[in-house]
């Protein structure tokens, strides 16, 4: 994260390496939260995390502004992601690395600091162990050369800019369609000065503070970003808070719906039942066979992404009334079959292939109302199969 660099200083020539005088004195190690930082922040790759951001201005008559963000984690190396964001804090596209080193969390960014000039900053995210009023330094630089001339002296002033973090505690984080988290707050201030040329006094201190809010196993949940907004003294706080994270294997939230087609490459027909798996859901769908005089089912195998697994048809007259069960492994569809009016139960496995030579008669009762669509029910517990329907 690098959003403080909007203050930009422009003369790394100009250094001095005197502190600022900015930061204050760390106060002592409270609790400590987690020893392993890197459960705070995981890098995987091609995981997303997507954010709803609002921004709010005070002290002006102005609507808040609202976007998304959505970060995603590509491949760099073996201990290192390119963090990818869409639109970070409103600002359009941005990247960092990610590096796990020594049992911190970097945050790698390359900076202009002089036309045509860029100087990689490695920024300290987290660090182990985490505790509580850990403070950690980012930067604490004096730049001689601010590229402006505040009192008018024909001398340009020089910048002071301190960036330091500082574990905040253990906060229950309430999220929008995610349940309540419980996440480490940490803060990270970003306080800056001129130093004036003429006199050698400085100007109040500015400071903008960025909270970041990072959940185990997950990473950021939330981030409020509270700045000068202008020269008149408002404000500007941006608010991301976690909509849904895709983290491949896990995650959190709803993903955005998606169409889902069949074997004959056409979107799923009406859905008749589903069945759930381990790893996998496989749904009835009625499908509409142009060479045959009544619809048929698809089974479809779904994974958690709505990607499709695999895909048959079948001709039949069941997908009016059919019900799909999974019991041991398979699916069993239990519809009602002709010539002669009987409930039959037919296996597949957990792909939707059959299995079993024919199928199971259940009953030979005189079903009502099938061709109206009247619903057959199973359900299982334990080794015992229930079917229900009106007789
Ligand atoms: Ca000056």
């Amino acid at each position: 994260m690098r959003w403080w660099w909007w203050w930009g200083a422009s003369d790394a020539d100009g250094e001095n390496p005197a502190p600022t005088g900015l930061i204050p004195v760390a106060a002592a190690p409270g609790t400590m939260l987690y020893t392993d930082a890197s459960v705070l922040r995981p890098l995987r790759a091609g995981a997303v995390w997507t954010y709803r951001g609002v921004q709010v201005y005070s002290g002006q008559a102005r609507v808040p502004v609202e976007y998304s963000n959505a970060v995603r984690h590509v491949a760099a190396a073996a201990d290192r992601v390119s963090e990818e964001g869409t639109n970070p804090f409103n600002g359009g596209p941005d990247s960092v690395t990610l590096a796990l080193s020594g049992g911190a969390m970097h945050s790698l960014a390359a900076f202009e600091t002089l036309p045509g000039r860029f100087e990689t900053i490695d920024e300290i995210e987290l660090r182990s162990p985490v505790r509580v009023n850990d403070q950690y330094t980012v930067m604490d630089r004096v730049f001689e050369d601010s590229g402006l001339d505040l009192d008018d002296d024909g001398r340009r002033d020089a910048l002071g800019i301190a960036v330091y973090k500082m574990v905040i505690g253990q906060e229950a984080v309430a999220l929008p369609h995610v349940p309540t988290i419980d996440a480490v707050r940490v803060r990270t201030y970003m306080v800056a000065r001129y130093r004036l040329t003429s006199n050698g006094t400085y100007t109040d201190t500015v400071t903008a503070t960025m909270d970041a809010w990072y959940a185990p196993g997950v990473g950021v949940v939330k981030l409020e970003l509270d700045e000068p907004y202008d020269s008149l003294g408002f404000r500007m706080k941006s608010t991301e808070t976690l909509v849904n994270w895709n983290g491949i294997t896990e995650g959190i939230g709803a993903l955005d719906s998606k169409p889902v087609f069949n074997a004959q490459g056409e979107r799923l027909g009406r859905v008749v039942d589903a069945v759930s798996f381990k790893d996998h859901a496989l749904v009835a769908s009625q499908v509409r066979l142009e060479s045959l005089p009544a619809d048929g089912i698809a089974l479809t195998a779904l994974d958690g992404f709505g990607n499709v697994l695999s895909s048959q048809t079948y001709p039949s007259p069941w997908a009016m009334d059919l019900a799909l069960v999974a019991m041991n492994g398979q699916a069993n569809l239990i519809a009602p079959q002709g010539p002669t009016p009987a409930l039959k139960m037919f296996s597949f496995d957990s792909s939707g292939a059959p299995t079993g030579a024919s199928p199971v008669t259940l009953t030979t009762t005189q079903l009502a109302n099938t061709t109206t669509g009247e619903r057959v029910v199973a359900a299982t517990s334990g080794s015992v199969l229930w079917v229900s329907w009106i007789a």
